[in-house]
């Protein structure tokens, strides 16, 4: 694939091709464990994608392998800059602004896949879990450590994690923090499915392409639709978002706006109370 670099960062990759972004977590030697400059800049190049009306699809994936020859794709937070308060980069403020960025990928208007080799641990487990759908290498491990690690994400972490296994899993995968394979993520619905490790950014592309045939409307509206579902008013409000665009999109729509800036009333006569 012809990946062109779009702008270099210090912690991530961001690069596009032919309708598609690809962002990597580039911090190997911490298995890609997020500090807050990482997630400042992951936050950057989703918000460049999600402006980008070429772009249809968004890849999150991991550098790897490492130099000790092992996979990741996030770790969760870097817990060496974790401070009193949350983790704390160079100006000294503590932050948890993954959450933001958790809600950003849900919402924005495109499918997001994760491309999953190694490690999704942690923090690094939400971030596949938000994402729309998510491709596993078959070295891929999943899991939370939250109570291992005096930490826990009681946000989507928590309660999408139980829509998407069920409740008993869910507590299962908090309270005991095992770690779990490709087929086992594939078993409990956790993936959409499994790949030889060598094949993994492939099938990413293909699926990519697939997707890239499809309606966009259509599918920003299922994306609103199944996240309203779980997103209580932030959910309706994508959802309605959508029905706004589609009826500025309309003659009717353009009808009020035209005639306030002809000065006139609107004449809304000729259109059709559909039944
Ligand atoms: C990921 C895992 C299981 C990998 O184990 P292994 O044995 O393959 O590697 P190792 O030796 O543990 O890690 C390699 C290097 O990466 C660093 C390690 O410290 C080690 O560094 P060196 O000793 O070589 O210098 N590293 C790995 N993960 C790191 C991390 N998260 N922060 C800083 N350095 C990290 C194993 O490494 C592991 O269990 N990692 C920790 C997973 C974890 O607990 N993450 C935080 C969960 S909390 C969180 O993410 C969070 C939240 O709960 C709520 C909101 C936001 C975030």
């Amino acid at each position: 694939t012809n990946w062109e670099t779009v702008k270099t960062y210090e912690d991530i990759l961001y690069q596009k091709t032919d309708g598609i972004a690809k962002i990597t977590i580039n911090r190997p030697h911490k298995r890609n464990a997020f500090r807050p400059k990482t997630v400042f800049e992951l936050y950057a190049a989703f918000c460049d994608a999600r402006e980008d009306s070429k772009i249809g699809v968004i890849l999150l994936t991991g550098a790897g392998p490492h130099t000790d020859g092992k996979y990741a794709f996030c770790s969760g937070g870097d817990q060496s800059v974790r401070g009193h308060a949350g983790y704390v980069d160079d100006d000294g403020t503590p932050r948890l602004n993954v959450l933001d960025l958790q809600r950003l990928i849900r919402s924005l208007p495109k499918v997001v896949i994760a491309l999953v080799a190694g490690y999704a641990i942690g923090g690094g487990h939400v971030l596949h879990l938000i994402c729309d759908l998510t491709i596993a290498a078959d070295n891929a491990i999943f899991g939370q450590t939250g109570p291992k690690v005096g930490s826990f994400d009681g946000g989507f972490g928590a309660s999408y994690l139980a829509r998407i296994v069920g409740q008993k899993k869910a507590r299962e995968i908090w309270f005991l923090c095992r770690q779990y394979n490709a087929q086992q993520a594939l078993e409990m619905g956790l993936v959409n499915t499994v790949v030889p490790v060598e094949q993994l950014e492939a099938e990413g592309i293909q699926w990519a392409q697939e997707i890239l045939e499809k309606s966009p409307i259509a599918i920003r509206c299922l994306k609103s639709a199944f996240n309203a579902d779980c997103d209580g008013q932030a959910g309706l409000q994508e959802l309605a978002g959508n029905a706004t665009l589609l009826y500025y999109m309309t003659e009717e729509g353009s009808e009020g706006k035209q005639a306030f800036l002809e000065k006139r009333p609107p004449n809304f006569r000729d259109f059709p109370w559909l039944p």
